[in-house]
């Protein structure tokens, strides 16, 4: 009896789940699996080297694993001599090799690539299934009924959604301990004191060595070093990433999340998000666990609430907004902010020591945690009025978690206030002050983050108050900036035209 043609099922760099909703109800018999290395993908912004060789790598492992578990899977190397270099052109060949009867795909984590999807019905001539993303909790028609008629789409609204969802940490209908979130609890700037716990360092093997020398000769040029790579590569590696997070960090992880230290990188933070993104873990899966640590009374309230909050509510509510508001929303630029990204966002280096410390790490480990994304790098572009396309691509780049479904909305809404409040209540401008409270950063620096005007000023006070006041056309109706626009009315004129010079000096000097 002749055999029956076979699905091709694309799984792409970040669908590396073994129960992918594409896989759902097929024939692993009469299947085969097509993983793509493509010049596309690794090359469309300059990825840091650690972020290529991590999901390279995962990729090799997991099509082995799937191979293990009785798959077909066909694999295209980066350099195999016939590689077309893209998803398109491997599909095309794809359908040479194994001439199968439909395409089964799990929808991609951009509009760039859900474009090309769309194409690929007409462009090869057989049926093409799209199945929505099931890794997700929230959908795209649940993400539409949320938000519909809103007149703000606040995260804190969607989380509770999410929590009644799920059941996580809810006590029949009302909140475990009364409160939604207990964020007011976990402001405590850091300490040198504190014991530090160190992530795993992962053995490589032979397969990730291979891609370790792949890209150092193709992407030398690539921001960023293999030197400190430290990822987990396959579902077992991440599984075991999980476990010492919940065991050794999960506890504090509420009390420092905002925090920030000189030479340590990583606090209480999970480093999961890699792990997530490409789907070696399971995000529902990791907030039970979280969960049963405060059940067992091993974790307090306020850190598991603060964990499952970024992921059942932030990591699935930025998510909701990317597909939203549709493949332009990352043009916006609500200010016209139009000065170049500076250069040493690619180097480290600059003597505002908070500047240098968070980009030295993510060019070390392409890694910063939340708030020196936030409140470092984003402040600091926000109140020099970096273009923020610019500074989108550099998110994009640089951290090992980024893809734009994610890093989009974070930063052209949450941290550059480029769509003028979608996201966002008010921008996250801060002086010096707020970097001085929860780090220890200032103590290590050139500038004096007390003095607001002068050579030796924290560039952070002047250019806050220049931020204003450039923009007060767009924000002075802003309610959650009435202090500080009040504040800067009070000022003496000198006073004004100091800091408004000071700050015009200082850009000056970053040209
Ligand atoms: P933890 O602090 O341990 O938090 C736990 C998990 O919560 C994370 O692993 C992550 O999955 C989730 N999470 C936390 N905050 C957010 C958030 N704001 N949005 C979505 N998920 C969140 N995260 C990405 O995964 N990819 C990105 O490309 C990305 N770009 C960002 C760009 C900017 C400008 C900002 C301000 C934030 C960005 N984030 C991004 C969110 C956040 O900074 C990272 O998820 C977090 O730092 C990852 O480190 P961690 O796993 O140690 O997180
Ligand atoms: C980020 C990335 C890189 C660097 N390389 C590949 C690759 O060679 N093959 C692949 O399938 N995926 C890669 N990815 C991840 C994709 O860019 C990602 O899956 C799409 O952007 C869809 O979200
Ligand atoms: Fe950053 Fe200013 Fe503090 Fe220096 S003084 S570390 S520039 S906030």
């Amino acid at each position: 009896m002749a055999s029956s043609k076979p699905i091709l099922i694309p799984l792409l760099g970040d669908q590396l789940s073994r129960d992918l909703s594409s896989l759902d109800d097929v024939d692993a018999g009469n299947t085969v699996l097509l993983l793509m290395e493509v010049d596309d993908e690794t090359s469309y912004v300059r990825h840091h080297k650690a972020k290529i060789a991590f999901i390279l790598a995962a990729m090799r492992h997991h099509a082995a694993d799937m191979r293990d578990r009785g798959w077909t899977v066909d694999y295209v190397k980066l350099d195999d001599a016939d590689n077309s270099g893209s998803f398109s052109g491997e599909i095309a060949r794809a359908i040479e090799r194994h001439d199968p009867a439909a395409i089964r795909v799990t929808e991609p984590g951009e509009w760039r690539v859900r474009t090309m999807l769309d194409e690929w019905e007409e462009k090869f001539g057989i049926p093409v299934e799209i199945c929505p993303d099931t890794r997700f909790l929230c959908d795209h028609a649940e993400f539409e009924a949320w938000a519909e008629g809103r007149k703000q789409l606040r995260m804190e609204y969607f989380y509770r959604e999410m929590r009644r969802k799920t059941g996580l940490l809810m006590d029949g209908d009302k909140p475990e301990g009364g409160k939604w979130n207990y964020d007011q609890d976990n402001r405590k700037p850091a300490d040198q004191d504190l014991f530090m716990p160190k992530p795993i360092a992962f053995r490589r093997d032979e397969t990730t060595r291979e891609v370790f020398d792949l890209v150092a000769e193709r992407f030398a040029d690539h921001p960023g070093s293999l030197d400190h790579f430290q990822f987990a590569v396959t579902r077992e590696e991440a599984l075991r990433a999980r476990r010492r997070f919940l065991d050794e960090c999960l506890s504090r992880f509420g009390d420092y999340q905002d925090a920030m230290l000189t030479g340590e990188p990583f606090l209480y933070h999970s480093l999961l998000s890699p792990y997530l993104n490409i789907g070696l873990l399971d995000p529902l899966d990791l907030c039970r666990e979280a969960e049963k640590k405060y059940q067992d009374g091993d974790a307090p309230l306020n850190a598991v609430e603060g964990f499952i909050r970024q992921i059942i509510g932030w990591r699935e509510y930025v998510r909701g907004i990317y597909w939203r508001e549709g493949a332009d929303y990352v043009e916006n630029n609500f200010f016209d902010a139009d000065r170049d990204l500076p250069d040493f966002y690619y180097s480290g280096d600059t003597d505002m020591h908070c500047l240098s410390q968070a980009i030295g790490q993510t060019l070390d480990h392409a890694y910063a945690h939340h708030i020196q994304r936030l409140m470092i790098t984003g402040t600091f572009a926000l109140l020099a009025g970096v273009n923020p396309h610019q500074l989108h691509i550099w998110y994009l780049e640089v951290y090992a978690d980024a893809y734009e479904w994610v890093e989009v909305p974070n930063t052209v809404g949450m941290s550059q206030f480029a769509d003028g409040g979608l996201l966002a209540s008010k921008p996250y401008a801060a002086s010096g002050n707020y970097i001085n409270k929860m780090s220890d950063y200032c103590s290590h620096c050139r500038y004096d983050v007390k003095a607001k005007t002068g050579d030796n000023a924290c560039p952070f006070n002047a250019l806050y108050w220049d931020f204003l006041a450039r923009n007060e056309d767009k924000l002075g109706d802003n309610r959650r900036l009435a202090m500080p626009y009040r504040t800067w009315e009070k000022k003496e004129k000198g006073e004004k035209v100091a800091l408004r010079n000071s700050a015009r000096a200082f850009l000056e000097s970053l040209d």
